[in-house]
């Protein structure tokens, strides 16, 4: 704690921090609210990158930047409507204005401003919140769309790209050489059934048919936060991802984490479902704002995607479980597995309901 503290006035060195608590339950770094005195901002969210996935956690921040400062220029230019709030997290500046610290063990520490007055939920509470989801990805995708992705730089190389995680999967299993539980022979399977079709996103990319764009790269619905008193999206948070990329990675993140009710923590398998009702709201208030930039071709991937990013979710997850949990954090040595399953439950849901979710997006047109 009195190490947090001395990291957390390197970059608020005038005010008094009145407290320090783990936040959230991310998957990759270690994220810490800061409490201070001060009668205005009172939080702020202080961060241990992790810099065996982000290598380079200084083009992190560069891309943050980039990020917040367009969409603040974009805001000055066209101002919102009056009664709508959007707030974009913003990079805090250490005193002599650098946007990280290195503490003496070479950790990469940086602060990001906290969106006052705001909550974010593991699973979708109504159709009006669902609404509120979409809407919010919606207005991220539309604030950058006039940027250029190569202004982006990769951050992360290979992320979302599902034919790369079965190459890596393919050399795993490779070495993997303990004995195979019924788990993972279903698992096993699971993959090898699916491993053609994996490539379509990819492949459309190839073909021409999808372009990159600025893209978040984690818009799953507990990264959205929604104002305490109007329950309005005012904010997408946990900007690391952020670089060029399909936006159907974004929309299949978005919709396979909150049309699933049960969670992607959980270990309750069988009520694992895909909820059509959530996905068409949180549909209608993406097109609420993102129908401009898109184009023929990209509705006609939508439903390839939410099926992929869920099933490449489970990949990786089950990946991680055979290499023996090298990148997810996990509390047991059988949590990457069961995440893997959750999402694999997921991914077969979202299969069986082929037609009605197909139709869901045709109406969107
Ligand atoms: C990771 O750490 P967190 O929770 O923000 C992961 C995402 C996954 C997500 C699943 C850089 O995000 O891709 O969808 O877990 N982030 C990275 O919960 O791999
Ligand atoms: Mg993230």
């Amino acid at each position: 704690m009195d190490n947090l503290v001395a990291i957390a006035r390197k970059f608020k060195p005038l005010e008094k921090i009145i407290d320090i608590q783990e936040f959230g339950d991310g998957n990759i770094n270690d994220t810490f609210l800061v409490t201070l005195e001060s009668k205005e901002d009172k939080h702020f969210i202080l961060q241990r990158i992790n810099s065996k996935v982000f290598v380079q956690p200084e083009l992190v921040m560069l891309n943050m930047r980039t990020v917040t400062e367009h969409v603040r220029q974009q805001l000055k230019r066209a101002p919102l409507k009056t009664g709508c709030r959007w707030e974009m997290p913003q990079v805090l500046l250490t005193q002599d204005e650098r946007d990280h610290w290195l503490d003496s063990y070479g950790s990469f520490w940086r602060a990001i401003s906290f969106i006052e007055n705001s909550q974010s939920f593991d699973i979708i509470k109504n159709i009006k919140q669902a609404r509120e989801v979409g809407y919010a990805l919606g207005m991220f995708h539309e604030l950058l769309s006039d940027l250029p992705p190569d202004r982006l730089a990769d951050t992360l190389e290979g992320f979302h790209n599902t034919p790369r995680y079965l190459r890596h999967y393919d050399t795993v299993l490779s070495k993997h050489r303990a004995r195979k539980s019924p788990e993972m022979h279903y698992c096993l399977q699971f993959v090898s059934k699916r491993s053609v079709w994996a490539h379509v996103l990819e492949n459309a990319r190839a073909r021409g048919k999808l372009h990159l764009r600025p893209i978040h790269g984690d818009p799953k619905v507990n990264n959205i936060m929604m104002d305490k008193a109007t329950g309005q999206a005012i904010s997408i948070v946990d900007l690391d991802t952020v670089k060029a990329g399909l936006v159907h990675y974004d929309i299949g993140d978005c919709l396979r984490s909150a049309c699933n009710l049960t969670g992607e923590e959980s270990n309750q398998l069988e009520t694992v479902h895909f909820e059509t009702d959530l996905c068409q709201a949180i549909l209608k208030g993406y097109f609420s704002m993102a129908n401009e930039f898109l184009t023929v071709n990209d509705y006609d991937y939508l439903y390839d995607a939410v099926r992929l990013i869920a099933f490449e979710l489970g990949l990786r997850y089950f990946t991680d479980y055979l290499e023996g949990d090298v990148y997810f954090k996990v509390k047991g040595p059988e949590h990457n597995l069961v995440r893997a399953l959750g999402q694999f439950k997921l991914t077969e849901s979202i299969e069986l309901q082929a037609p009605a979710i197909r139709a869901i997006i045709r109406d969107m047109r």
